[in-house]
C-alpha cells in the first residue's frame, strides 16, 4: 500500500476500490457535524495479504474508515477490496442510545456471480411504533421510488427480517455493464436520498429519559450481537485473513457493542 493510514479519519488508499464513491458521499455530508476520530487499532486500519496460486498471487486489501460525533457513537465503514473483482462496503452507523434513533446499514458487495446491494435504516427496536413510525414515514416514498427500477434480492435468512424496516432496499444485479448501469443510475441517488435522510433525523434528534436510553440500549446490543453472530462476511475474511484476526475484527472493530 502506497503509504500508511495513521487514522480512522484518513482516506481510504486503495483507489482500486469499486465502492469509492459512496463513502465519498457520506465523509461529505458528515461534514456539518464536528466529527473525531474513532480509535482502532494500526492492526485493523489496514490489511493487505495474497490470495491464490503462488504462480499469480492476487492482492486482497482491507481499510477501515470510521468516526463519531455527538449523537453518533460509531459510523465505520470496511472497505475491501480482493482482486479485480471481489469488493466489499460494509458501512453501519450506530446512533448513541440516548437518542431515540434506526442504525444507518449499506451493504455492498461484489462477487464474481453478481453485485449485492442491502441499504436499509435498521430500526433498532422494531415493533414500537414510536421508535418507526416518524422513520418509515420519511423512508417510505424514498423506497418506493427505487425498488421499482431495481431487481428484487430475493430470500434473506428469517432470522435476519427483524433488523430490517419495510423500506430495506434489497437488490442483485448483474455484472457487466447493465449493472454498473444500475450503480449509477439508481444506487447513487438512491444511497444519497437514504442517507440524507438518515442524517436528517440524527440533526433533528432530541436527547430522550434514561428509562428510554435503556430500552434502546438493549435492542442495539441486540442488533449488534446477530450481526457479529451471522456475519455472511466471516467465512471470506478468515480465508483472506485468518480465524483470529477475524473474530477480532468482527467482534471488536465492526459490531462492538456487546
Ligand atoms: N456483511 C457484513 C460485513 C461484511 C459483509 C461486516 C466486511 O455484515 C459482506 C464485510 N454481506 C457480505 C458478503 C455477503 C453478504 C451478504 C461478502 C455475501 C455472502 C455470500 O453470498 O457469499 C445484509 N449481506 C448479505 C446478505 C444480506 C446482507 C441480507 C445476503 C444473505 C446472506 O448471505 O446472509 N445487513 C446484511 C445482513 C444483515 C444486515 C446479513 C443482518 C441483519 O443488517
Amino acid at each position: 500500500m502506497k503509504s500508511k493510514r495513521n487514522n480512522s479519519l484518513d482516506p481510504v488508499l486503495n483507489c482500486n476500490w469499486r465502492w469509492a464513491y459512496f463513502l465519498d458521499q457520506t465523509i461529505k455530508k458528515f461534514s456539518i457535524f464536528k466529527t473525531n476520530p474513532y480509535f482502532i487499532n494500526d492492526d485493523f486500519l489496514s490489511r493487505e495479504s495474497f490470495f491464490g496460486s503462488s504462480s499469480n498471487p492476487k492482492k486482497v486489501t482491507l481499510e477501515t474508515w470510521a468516526l463519531k460525533t455527538k449523537k453518533i457513537r460509531q459510523a465505520r465503514c470496511a472497505c475491501l477490496q480482493a482482486g479485480e473483482i471481489t469488493s466489499v462496503m460494509n458501512l453501519v452507523i450506530s446512533p448513541l442510545n440516548n437518542y431515540d434513533l434506526p442504525f444507518f446499514g449499506a451493504d455492498f458487495v461484489t462477487l464474481p456471480n453478481g453485485h449485492l446491494i442491502a441499504l436499509d435504516l435498521q430500526p433498532v427496536l422494531k415493533d414500537d411504533t414510536k421508535h418507526t413510525q416518524h422513520v418509515w414515514d420519511k423512508l417510505n416514498p424514498i423506497y418506493l421510488k427505487w425498488q421499482s427500477k431495481l431487481p428484487l434480492g430475493g430470500d434473506i435468512p428469517s432470522e435476519a427480517r427483524q433488523y430490517f424496516s419495510p423500506a430495506f432496499l434489497w437488490s442483485r444485479i448483474p455484472l457487466g455493464d447493465e449493472g454498473d448501469a444500475l450503480i449509477t443510475q439508481i444506487i447513487k441517488p438512491a444511497f444519497d436520498e437514504y442517507l440524507d435522510c438518515f442524517l436528517d433525523l440524527v440533526r433533528d434528534s432530541k436527547m430522550i429519559s434514561k428509562e428510554r436510553s435503556f430500552h434502546l440500549l438493549n435492542g442495539q446490543k441486540k442488533y449488534m450481537k446477530y450481526r457479529a453472530n451471522k456475519d455472511p462476511a466471516r467465512g471470506m475474511l478468515k480465508r483472506f485473513f485468518g480465524s483470529e484476526w477475524t473474530e477480532s475484527y468482527i467482534n471488536n472493530i465492526l459490531f462492538d457493542l456487546q
